[in-house]
């Protein structure tokens, strides 16, 4: 079986190639695979990993195109379901030439919102030695919230190593307390948590990277090490036993999209983990595929290969 499984929901992905235009007004889009979970599994199976993604999507053109991707990506679709009664996500993204881009969603009742947790019984566990969740999948539906529950005592139950994405998308939750809540409560049951400097303020109030390292340390037995993602600063690292350190990041020529970033930052850890590196060159991993990630227009497809990581590692000078 797989080393790595994710579960999240995969969707596709309308790109502008207009920069600076609405969308409204744009009239050409490229279409990719995206999702941040799906985005993840691309960027370990890319490095090499073997791969599995659990999810649901419609029997629909997209719900074809995601599963081909997934084939073309060689990632694992076993333990992906389909259904006829729901359509499978998309969304819109458009191209700036400064800041983050602007998204909008069509998933609200989606395929992979009405997955069914029973899926997760016929998992096959016994390779895996890393799984990666984030808080988008659980807010999204009830029953993906049930099943993603579900997942982490499965993952407990077979001693599985995990990272936790906080991933925050308020637009998908009825308030922001639960959603405060809710993933806190998550990321509890994490090994390793990796907020953004920017979700701490809305997470526990505050920017302080310390602080928030301190908090998810304290949250629960379970997280050893809390990473907080600087952007383009890099990360701050702080473990259980009270160690600390900073990894910077690397200089970017050209930030063609940022959408994607954090995910190639977990392809980076987890890889580099999976291959028994130490904590510090799997930051710097991350680092490094953080900011491959952001030169690319699709979410994933700036994400390297063994040799292009290698070479950028080599060319590269930190910021
Ligand atoms: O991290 C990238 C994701 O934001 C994008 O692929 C879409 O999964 C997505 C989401 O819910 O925002």
């Amino acid at each position: 079986m797989s080393e790595f499984l994710t579960i999240g929901e995969p969707i596709a992905l309308f790109g502008s190639e207009e920069v600076d235009k609405s969308l409204k007004d744009a009239l050409h889009f490229q279409k990719f695979l995206a999702g941040a979970e799906v985005n993840v599994a691309v960027g370990v199976s890319r490095l090499g990993h073997s791969s599995e993604y659990i999810t649901q999507v419609g029997k629909d053109p997209f719900g074809e195109f995601i599963i081909d991707r997934l084939h073309e990506n060689k990632i694992g679709t076993d333990y992906i379901s389909e259904t006829s009664d729901f359509w499978t996500a998309f969304q819109l993204k458009d191209r700036v030439s400064e800041g983050d881009p602007s998204i909008f969603y069509f998933r609200k009742g989606s395929a992979a919102a009405h997955f069914e947790k029973e899926v997760l019984d016929k998992i096959d566990f016994s390779d895996v030695k890393m799984a990666h969740l984030s808080g988008i999948f659980p807010a999204i539906s009830k029953e993906a919230q049930t099943a993603f529950r579900y997942l982490i005592q499965l993952l407990e139950e077979h001693k599985i190593r995990t990272t936790f994405d906080p991933n925050l998308r308020p637009q998908l939750w009825d308030s922001e307390a639960e959603m405060v809540e809710t993933i806190n409560d998550l990321a509890s049951h994490a090994e390793i948590v990796l907020p953004g400097i920017n979700e701490g303020e809305i997470l526990m109030g505050s920017r302080e990277p310390e602080a928030i390292a301190d908090f998810y340390l304290n949250n629960g037995e379970a997280t050893q090490t809390v990473i907080v993602k600087l952007g383009t600063e890099g990360a701050y690292v702080k473990q259980k036993d009270g160690t600390s350190f900073t990894v910077p990041g690397f200089k970017v020529a050209k930030v063609v999209d940022t959408v994607g970033a954090g995910d190639g930052f977990a392809v980076g850890l987890v890889t580099a983990l999976i291959e028994g590196k130490d904590l510090k060159d799997a930051v710097i991993r991350a680092n490094a595929i953080g900011a491959m990630a952001v030169q690319s227009p699709g979410d994933n497809d700036g994400y390297p290969t063994p040799t292009e990581l290698e070479a950028f590692l080599k060319n590269q000078k930190v910021k």
